[in-house]
């Protein structure tokens, strides 16, 4: 079960040790105690992040045994980060997230990977992945938690799972939709900050997407904020004294609104296991008043002479298919 995992696998030294006193934590709420209504006046309505406890300790606990017995054969794309990734200056990169290259895998192959140590050491992770057509899609846990915080209404996307090794880290962005992160195995740390500090974190510019196209995001910081360039990036001083952070443990969910940077490391020696969706916002008011959803939908556009012209040449080369298929991972 979750909960129990959260109590016998997790070393608790290994968490605290990652969480920095001086920093303002985001809210915590125990799930039971809490009612669909007080769940939407209270965070989803005003856009405030919350870890929410309790939901998921009768759920089985998707450790990589279970997750192999599940999902076996089946092949997903993993991302290939690369150990020298973190190492450079962001200003180089030419893709981020979604946009970064991925590998074709069986999933029992790519758990082998994590148990040897080579998924860590070449940085691989299975991010954002659906779901949808694998025996994992009807599983009851994330979808109880769901109907009981009230998201029954618009999902923008189907269930994705994030499978990787303690040690990888999510660089710091921004969903243009809500998001509810559950935990299923190990332990994630996460720094947040909130939608009014996008410019004291140095975003990529929208002119970039015209450049790279969907493979580097303008909803992507070029700050990395453990280890920041003060000196290129002075206005991140301001952005500090916003900054939160949180540990995600076992069993917990986490309500992540629109627009909220985020940047998220996996704990731990073991493989990390997460479960999210991601929500059309509401109230409407919030979607129409969120500057961050406008930007991230602007460099969308700005995107689209780099995809038409993709999808162009991949039709003279005969590759229509793959081009296609390419373009629907990153969205
Ligand atoms: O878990 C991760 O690595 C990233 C998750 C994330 O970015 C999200 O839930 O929006």
């Amino acid at each position: 079960m979750v909960a129990k995992q959260s109590q016998q696998q997790v070393d608790q030294d290994v968490v605290s040790s990652h969480l920095d006193p001086s920093k303002s934590s985001v809210e915590r709420v125990i799930g039971r105690s809490l009612s669909r209504q007080e769940f939407y006046q209270r965070y989803r309505k005003p856009g405030k992040p919350v870890v929410i406890s309790g939901l998921l300790d009768d759920q089985a606990d998707w450790d990589l045994d279970y997750l192999t017995q599940k999902l076996g054969d089946q092949v997903f794309p993993v991302r290939h980060y690369g150990r020298s990734r973190y190492q450079q200056d962001k200003r180089q990169w030419t893709s981020t997230g979604s946009g970064v290259k991925a590998v074709s895998l069986p999933f029992s192959t790519y758990a082998d990977l994590l148990r040897s140590g080579e998924a860590l050491d070449q940085d691989l992770y299975l991010a954002r992945c659906t779901l949808r057509n694998t025996p994992l899609e009807h599983e009851d846990g994330p979808k109880q938690v769901e109907r009981y915080l009230g998201f029954d209404k618009f999902p923008a996307t189907y269930l994705n799972v994030w499978v990787g090794p303690g040690g990888h880290t999510s660089c710091l962005h921004y969903d243009p939709m809500d998001g509810l992160l559950m935990q299923m195995h190990g332990a994630k740390r996460l720094i947040l900050f909130p939608p009014s500090q996008t410019y004291n974190l140095y975003p990529f510019p929208l002119y970039k997407q015209l450049l790279h196209g969907l493979t580097l995001r303008p909803v992507y910081s070029q700050v990395y904020p453990e280890n920041p360039d003060y000196q290129a990036f002075p206005k991140f001083r301001q952005a500090k004294q916003f900054q939160q952070e949180v540990i995600l443990n076992p069993g917990e969910v986490l309500f992540l609104p629109a627009g909220w940077w985020h940047e998220v490391s996996s704990l731990g020696d073991g493989m990390v296991c997460s479960v999210n969706r991601f929500w059309n916002v509401l109230p409407p008011s919030r979607a129409l008043t969120s500057w961050n959803k406008w930007r991230a939908h602007l460099g969308s556009l700005f995107a689209s002479p780099h995809i038409a012209w993709n999808l162009l040449t991949a039709l003279v080369k005969n590759d229509y298919e793959q081009g296609l298929r390419k373009l629907l991972q990153q969205l």
